[in-house]
């Protein structure tokens, strides 16, 4: 046996098989010393005459997670993945990959270019790149629709979807699945076989699954045209389709350089940026002071308070995670309903064909109900659903306190009212934590960890762990009114709200929105949320509201004629029937109309470009004065709030991604211009004429805490 040792790439000689294992935590990234040393390995493989195959493997918990993404936008440095997997798919020995975890990426595009490929049960196989604004750039638009065919690989490359192995099997993107969880030896005995076999030297460059050139040509034009439809916002889809016709209509060397040219494209590309901004920033946003002091409690009962909409959410998410959980609520008719609101998310379920009666009947084992406090006895965690109003909260914490065991965690859902209060309660506020879930809460991804000033860390840390459980993307806020998302919220809103009764009309700041990449404007938010919660929000703000601040009264008067939103038919839109959409409504654009004739307004047009700016420069003021006060712990915790809880469009990053994009200085410009006409509303946040004056971006803090 003889062997070579490096640092990324390791590779030892056993029994005439070179086992190349690549060995880069934390997922074997395939940064420039990874490149440089697994071309050396393939290299060394060709000249030693003991070498009879090469067998690629990851060290770890996975294959190859791909391209190193820290690197983007960085100088390049050779060798390029695209060279390596060329020189291994030139590879005069067999070359066999043994895939466990994760081969994603670039990491598949290296198994695409080994001979043959071999993956255990575990494997996670795919192409996301399209998540990252990217296309597959190392050869993997090329290879794959020639081993796939062009439908199947589309499929893949536009959805950035993973397989397991079964499918990838069933696709042919795999040869072989390993029966057992050892891909050394795996991998091992599937190259000695194939070489018992003789097996030839077999390149993905030589496939024929583009030999059918009607079919592969009606499956790009297919795709040109879906991708046209739905993703007319990004920029990478319709460069993959580009990539593929270019794999039917060229030689594979020339495919290959246009691969490179689109994806550098798509490389400089703002979306590739704001992309890949969002990747690290959920991740980061998991890490907060605390998950890294305290230790995670153990979590495996629940009580959920309330059964109304977001406690029948709540408990969902909890059963959907396999944990068990009770209900409480005041009387057997209202659990009665709690229950009937948790049973109706899985009877739609299973009328979509998603779900099956038994899989109901094993979620609902776990699922109980009481109306006593003393059924939450020996549950590890509680989250309280009630109704927002402060009495009742003292009253439902105080049960809490009485009846709990030690160490269980007492959190609450409110969204706003002051989680400090509640922990100063009772004798226990160590315990004590917010997790403001958002509506519909099994399906809504954002989670705000709201922490008050007594909380221990092990409750954070156990919030963020079950968070975790939960497939939800928590955010660490601090108490105040709103918390990150829900303050920013009412700040962008009352923007809206003065363009429209500066002469905008709802739909035409909606539109604007919409175009800009949100799924929905503002406007079109509070119909679908029910305009008769925003009404109930301003009126208990209204005592303490600075009189000086402008306030403009036209949702008040449509909230007045009970036109809560789709809930009753009409709010700001007009939903004839039930619609789900709702059309513009004369009755509406006549109060507004009449507001602002009240208010003395001579209505004047605004371009989409103008409400954009406006719109923004409110969102990230507020943003920024979030994240000066330490309710936001960086710029990212905000940004990952808006990607997930507000349908801020991924491609741009989030609010402080795109400020930064924009340039911060241009938007200190419009806030000073906007002051000119309101300088209560537009007061510019220190951080941001902190930031401009220094010169430095927004980014730059999201490397404290
Ligand atoms: C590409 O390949 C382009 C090519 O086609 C062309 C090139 C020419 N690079 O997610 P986790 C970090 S594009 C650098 O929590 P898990 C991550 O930030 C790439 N770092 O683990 C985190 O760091 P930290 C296509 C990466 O076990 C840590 O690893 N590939 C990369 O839950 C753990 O991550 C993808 O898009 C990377 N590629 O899941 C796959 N990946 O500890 C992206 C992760 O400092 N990655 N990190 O916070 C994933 O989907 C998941 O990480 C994976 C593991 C499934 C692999």
């Amino acid at each position: 046996m003889s062997e070579a040792s490096t640092d990324a790439v390791r590779h030892e000689l056993r029994d005439g098989i070179l086992v190349v294992s690549v060995d880069n935590p934390p997922v074997n990234a395939l940064g420039a010393k990874v490149r440089y040393e697994l071309r050396a390995a393939i290299e060394s493989a060709q000249q030693n005459p003991n070498v009879e195959a090469v067998l690629l493997i990851g060290a770890g918990r996975n294959f190859i997670g791909g391209a190193d993404i820290r690197e983007f936008g960085k100088p390049p440095v050779p060798p390029s993945l695209p060279e390596v997997c060329n020189r291994i798919e030139a590879s005069s020995k067999l070359v066999v990959a043994a895939i466990h975890g994760a081969a994603l990426g670039g990491g598949l595009e290296v198994a695409l270019a080994a001979h043959y490929r071999i993956a255990l049960a575990d494997a996670k196989i795919g192409l996301p790149e399209v998540t990252l604004g990217l296309l597959p750039g190392a050869g993997g638009t090329q290879r794959m629709p020639r081993l796939l065919g062009a439908k199947a690989a589309l499929d893949l490359m536009l959805s950035g979807r993973h397989v397991g192995a079964n499918k990838a099997h069933a696709l042919g993107l795999i040869d072989r699945i390993g029966a057992s969880a050892d891909v050394m030896a795996e991998g091992l005995a599937y190259a000695r076989s194939l070489l018992t076999a003789r097996a030839p030297v077999r390149r993905t460059c030589d496939a024929l699954g583009l030999v059918d050139r009607a079919a592969s040509r009606a499956a790009i034009e297919a795709a040109r045209v879906e991708v046209s439809q739905r993703s007319r916002r990004l920029f990478s889809p319709l460069k993959i389709v580009d990539a593929v016709q270019a794999a039917l209509e060229m030689s594979f060397d020339d495919g290959l350089r246009h691969e490179r040219q689109l994806f550098l494209q798509c490389l400089d590309s703002p979306q590739r940026a704001g992309l890949v901004h969002a990747f690290f920033a959920e991740r980061a946003a998991q890490k907060a002071p605390e998950t890294r002091k305290g230790k995670p409690r153990a979590i495996a009962s629940v009580g959920v308070i309330g059964g109304g909409t977001m406690g029948a959410g709540i408990a969902v998410a909890l059963l959907d995670a396999g944990l068990s959980v009770t209900m409480v609520e005041r009387d057997d008719a209202s659990l009665a309903y709690g229950r009937a609101n948790v049973e109706k998310v899985y009877k739609a379920l299973i009328a979509k064909g998603r779900m099956t009666s038994q899989a109901k009947a094993a979620l609902l084992a776990r699922f109980d109900g009481s109306t006593s406090y003393e059924a939450l006895h020996a549950v590890d965690l509680v989250v309280e659903a009630v109704f927002e109003d402060m009495a009742v909260k003292h009253a439902v914490f105080a049960e809490l306190d009485r009846v709990c065991k030690p160490g269980a965690v007492l959190a609450t859902n409110t969204s706003y009212l002051d989680i400090d209060a509640i922990a100063a309660s009772i004798s226990r506020p160590a315990d004590v934590i917010g997790l403001h879930f958002f509506s519909p809460a099994n399906l809504m991804k954002l989670l705000e960890v709201v922490v008050p000033a007594q909380v221990s860390a092990d409750v954070v840390a156990t919030a963020f762990d079950l968070a975790k459980k939960l497939r939800k993307v928590p955010v660490r806020a601090g108490v105040c009114d709103g918390f990150i998302g829900n303050r920013v919220l009412a700040i962008y809103r009352a923007a809206a709200d003065h363009m429209m009764e500066d002469g905008a009309s709802p739909y035409q700041i909606d539109r604007a929105v919409r175009d800009f990449g949100f799924p929905m404007g503002p406007f079109q938010v509070s119909d679908l949320a029910g305009g008769d919660i925003g009404w109930a929000t301003r009126k208990r703000r209204a005592a303490t509201r600075d009189p000086k601040l402008r306030y403009v009264q036209i949702a008040d008067r449509i909230c007045e004629r009970g036109w809560f939103g789709q809930k009753t038919g009409r709010g700001f839109y007009l939903y004839a029937d039930g619609a789900r959409t709702g059309k513009p409504d004369p009755d509406v654009e006549a109060i507004i109309d009449a507001e602002r004739e009240r208010a003395n307004i001579t209505p004047r047009t605004f371009t989409d470009d103008e409400i954009m700016r406006r719109y923004m420069a409110a969102m990230i003021n507020e943003g920024a004065n979030v994240v000066h006060e330490g309710i936001a712990l960086r710029p990212l915790d905000v940004d990952v709030t808006f990607l997930h809880g507000y349908g801020f469009p991924r491609h741009r990053g989030g609010p402080m991604k795109y400020a930064d994009s924009v340039g911060l200085s241009n938007v200190l410009a419009d806030i000073r211009e906007f002051a000119k006409e309101d300088p209560v509303f537009w007061q510019p946040s220190p951080l941001i004429v902190e930031l401009v004056e220094r010169g430095a971006t927004l980014a730059s803090l999201n490397q404290s805490a």
